[in-house]
């Protein structure tokens, strides 16, 4: 008998508790920048306007490990979510500066600044 009350308070303190765990998971879940095997990184790339967002989006749209890039041209900030085991941060770099678009470790060749449209040459930092 005694028994019994110590298991229905440990299942009304479950009940109560689990709700509560329930709720920090769901808040956990929305501002953690990793889950699983994403890992999110944001980062600089040089650029103008919504066609350099294109380009530079683009460079990594449809690459193994990319779950999502997107590139605020307000900020220049980039937005990578990504999975570690299928690519790295390097590479991420490099596929961008490939396409012409400069990070602060990673340049893109003349050629391929060059390539860029006339609006979207954006202004070079100085090569180190
Ligand atoms: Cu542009």
């Amino acid at each position: 008998m005694k028994k019994s009350l110590v298991q229905v308070t440990l299942a009304a303190a479950l009940l109560l508790g689990g709700g509560h765990l329930f709720a920090t998971n769901v808040d956990v879940t929305n501002s953690t920048i990793i889950q699983n095997d994403s890992t999110l990184e944001s980062f600089k790339v040089y650029g103008n306007c919504g066609m350099c967002k294109k380009t530079i989006e683009g460079s990594l749209k449809d690459q193994a490990g990319i779950y999502s890039a997107i590139w605020n041209k307000e900020t220049k900030l980039i937005e990578v979510d990504y999975n570690e085991n299928d690519i790295s941060l390097q590479e991420i770099k490099k596929k961008i500066a490939e396409v012409g678009y400069d990070t602060e470790e990673k340049r893109a060749t003349e050629k391929a600044y060059r390539n860029l449209s006339g609006c979207c040459q954006y202004e070079r930092a100085e090569p180190k």
